[in-house]
């Protein structure tokens, strides 16, 4: 039998690795890294390697499937994608011909391949934007304050290779995976120190000059005791300063109060490490911060430990220089009105957008554009402000991914909703409550692209084999469903005429398919970051070609008048998370653990791969972190399982007892959830045995107030050893 070498790319998780796949009569016999690619040079994972196993396992869905028995019955029958496609279709139709688009919701996960066609499919019903997605917890209280105040969005915007300080700040290793090589040659060769912030002592903390540990949703008051030192000790470019910013008076005095001693009371961090961080990160420049979730994205006051973020960042000064903040040409991943149908003067806070609570949350709409989810979820079981009627899940497993789960489940249940179909692999939690279930494609069997999300890259994505059966990729789902709504909005053929009329259109390279698929790597204009240095002084980054950043002010914005409009204070003011053992010391007396849920395994990507033995092997059961002290407390012991309950829920895991978490705090790692493993002879737990997110409040009163953000990572919690341990 002859061996196929094929190349492509690793969908896996956002690190796209380039991938080189052998097969053997549309089997997958070896996978490894692409050496070649110039993005991430050979470097691979088990969790990509769990490809060979996705694709040829016996219990994948393979065939569209129809309900027959009541809703979660677990009642099939195998329908063709015709029968499927014209059910969606003749759905859409009947919702807007009873109620209207808007009671329509298409929702998916976290950024996939088929982002801007899922924005075109939701533009063809008449809705547009995202439909429904995880963005109010998701990177974007990330970018978005980023954007308030330096004008654009940091999207793997670190240069790393020239920083003589990193800091990774609640960032996990597994997003790493191209760049760690060059951090340790940095802090190996360079002599850069690296810093780790987070409550977890995680594997980048081991190789940390300095790891400081805050308490869950405490960094926005990090960062103010960091300016606090920094101004103090005049540790800053004060030239800069005055020429490039603005509001730097204001923010000086609002950060006064922030003394290494308070904000050490409030991060539970020492003093003297808050000041050492100071010095190190003012005094070993170029400094360059790596921040993914942890200080800003899932915390109640989200948006402005974002702006506080960005406010140091600004003041340790290396913005657009070697080794510092990078400006990405046209802000990150590219698209088009042409593509999304969405036009470029749209008004997502305008009541024509119909965005459910978008007046309530005018931050998410602007920035998220989105339904916000908890709200969509309520708006199913209430009818207001409008009817829900139908939802289709494309790669998102809602029960195992939003906050409030018992919510959602309520509303999957109800007969309000009069339609749910899901797109997935396997049946998941939230595909067990579907109509319609849809199989799909997986990253070696699927003729797509990447979407340029990294650093401007075009990497082709043809297939190494065939999908088993009748799975089909999401592209294709879309443009099916597209067509069968308007066939003027869908002309192409299949997903490859739409890749190439897609990179033509974006990027003006006109290619034929073996061009594209054996060209592998392709610059774009986008790959230029960094080429050019300083661009704010000679008017690069605005659109008038004046000198500047991108901001009303045309300086950076230590107080933001955009900010204050969106329902902030102008400064980055700390808040202390809504329930906290500060905020709410008599939910504390019950709960007395602060919760911080959701940090990542190598092994699983969110709910997904909980089945496949290789990876489910090293984490057979739903565990959480508790420290060495408060365990001898409680009398937990390593392997026990342990009842985990908050405010709202309880939950059961198995301890994992150590010093990686700090003492008063409790970790529990995404997803609880696990399906059975076969091979492994392992049960399943259900979501609403083990699933994180029950735990977690929903809804008004309980989020960032104008961007929605649900409390993932800081909220209490009370932790117990089950008398029947072995449960
Ligand atoms: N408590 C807590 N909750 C969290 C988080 C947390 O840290 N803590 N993290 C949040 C974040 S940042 C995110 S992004 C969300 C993500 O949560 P989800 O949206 O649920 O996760 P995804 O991996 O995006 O999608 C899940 C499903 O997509 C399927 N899938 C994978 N690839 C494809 C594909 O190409 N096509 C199709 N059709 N299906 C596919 C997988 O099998 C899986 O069942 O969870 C959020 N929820
Ligand atoms: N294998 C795998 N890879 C993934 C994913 C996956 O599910 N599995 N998910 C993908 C997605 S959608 C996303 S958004 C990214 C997320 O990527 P990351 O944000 O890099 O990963 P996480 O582990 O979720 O969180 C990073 C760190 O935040 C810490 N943390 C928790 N609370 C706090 C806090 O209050 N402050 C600080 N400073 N840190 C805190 C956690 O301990 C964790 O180490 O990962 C992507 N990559
Ligand atoms: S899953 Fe692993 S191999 Fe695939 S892109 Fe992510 S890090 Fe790379
Ligand atoms: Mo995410």
């Amino acid at each position: 039998m002859q061996t196929e070498r094929k190349r492509t790319v690793c969908t896996g998780c956002h690190c796209r690795c380039g991938a080189v796949v052998y097969t053997q009569d549309n089997e997958i016999v070896r996978i490894e890294g692409d050496a070649d690619s110039p993005y991430s040079h050979g470097a691979f994972c088990g969790s990509g390697i769990t490809e060979r196993f996705v694709h040829s396992d016996d219990e994948r869905l393979t065939v569209p499937l129809k309900r027959v028995g009541e809703r979660g019955e677990g009642k099939w029958e195998e329908i063709s994608w015709d029968e499927a496609l014209e059910m969606l279709a003749g759905k859409v139709r009947d919702v807007i011909d009873r109620y209207s688009a808007r009671s329509i919701v298409v929702a998916q996960g976290t950024s996939r391949t088929s982002n801007d066609w899922g924005q075109r499919l939701k533009a063809t019903i008449g809705n547009l934007g995202w439909g429904m997605a995880p963005l109010h917890v998701c990177l974007i209280p990330n970018i978005m304050p980023h954007v308030l105040t330096l004008g654009a969005g940091q999207m793997h915007g670190a240069d790393v290779a020239h920083a003589k300080t990193i800091v990774l700040w609640g960032v996990s290793a597994i997003n790493l995976l191209p760049e760690y090589k060059e951090i340790l040659r940095q802090k190996d060769e360079a002599g850069a120190k690296v810093i780790v912030i987070d409550p977890r002592f995680n594997d980048l903390a081991n190789n940390a000059d300095l790891y400081l540990r805050p308490r869950p949703g405490t960094d926005g008051a990090l960062f103010l005791g960091l300016m606090n030192i920094i101004i103090k000790e005049q540790l800053y470019d004060k030239e800069f300063i005055d020429s490039w910013t603005y509001g730097f008076d204001e923010l000086a005095e609002m950060v006064l109060e922030w003394t290494p001693e308070k904000t050490s009371e409030t991060t539970w961090i020492p003093a003297e490490l808050i000041e050492e961080a100071a010095r190190t990160m003012a005094g070993e420049k170029p400094t360059t911060i790596y921040p993914m979730l942890g200080p800003s994205c899932m915390h109640t006051n989200a948006i402005q430990s974002g702006r506080a973020l960005t406010c140091l960042t600004a003041l340790l000064g290396p913005v657009d220089v070697p080794g510092g903040f990078m400006y990405t040409p046209g802000g990150g991943p590219a698209s088009s009105p042409e593509l999304t149908l969405i036009p470029p003067d749209w008004n997502f806070n305008a009541p024509e957008a119909n965005l459910l609570d978008g007046d309530k949350y005018p931050a998410f709409a602007a920035f998220g554009n989105a339904n916000v989810p908890y709200s969509t979820f309520d708006a199913v079981l209430t009818e207001q402000p409008w009817p829900i009627k139908m939802m289709v899940f494309v790669a998102n497993d809602a029960l195992n991914c939003y906050e409030a789960s018992p919510k959602v489940f309520e509303a999957l249940a109800s007969p309000n909703l009069e339609f749910i179909a899901v797109k997935d692999f396997y049946l998941t939690p939230t595909a067990k409550m579907a109509d319609l279930v849809l199989p799909s494609s997986s990253w070696s069997e699927r003729d797509t692209i990447d979407e340029e999300m990294f650093k401007g890259l075009i990497i082709s994505n043809p297939r190494a084999v065939d999908p088993p059966g009748q799975c089909w990729d999401d592209w294709k789902f879309y443009l099916e469903w597209g067509r069968r709504l308007n066939p003027e909005l869908w002309p192409w053929a299949d997903e490859k005429e739409m890749v190439l009329w897609r990179v033509k259109l974006l990027h003006g390279i006109e290619l034929t398919w073996d061009e594209y698929a054996e060209g592998a790597y392709f610059e774009t204009d986008a790959c230029k970051v960094g080429a050019e240095f300083k661009k704010y002084e000679s008017g690069k980054l605005r659109p008038d070609g004046q000198p500047g950043f991108m901001t009303p002010s045309g300086r950076i914005e230590f107080f933001s008048h955009v900010t204050e409009s969106l329902g902030y204070e102008p400064l980055p003011v700390y808040h202390e998370p809504l329930e906290s053992p500060v905020s709410t010391p008599e939910v504390a007396k019950d709960y007395p653990f602060v919760l911080t849920t959701g940090f990542r395994l190598y092994s699983f990507f969110h709910s997904a791969w909980t089945n496949v033995p290789g990876q489910r092997e090293l984490y057979p059961y739903p565990f959480v972190l508790i420290n060495t002290k408060d365990a001898a407390e409680k009398g937990i012991f390593e392997g026990d399982w342990v009842e985990i309950s908050s405010p709202r829920a309880a939950i059961k895991a198995k301890a994992q007892v150590s010093e990686e978490i700090g003492a008063g705090v409790i970790a529990l790692p995404r997803p609880g959830w696990r399906q059975a493993c076969k091979q492994l002879n392992l049960p399943g737990y259900n979501w609403d045995e083990v699933g994180i997110n029950t735990l977690l409040p929903g809804g008004p009163g309980t989020t960032d107030k104008s961007f929605s953000t649900a409390p993932m990572r800081s909220t209490l919690c009370q932790i117990k050893r089950l008398e029947n341990s072995d449960v």
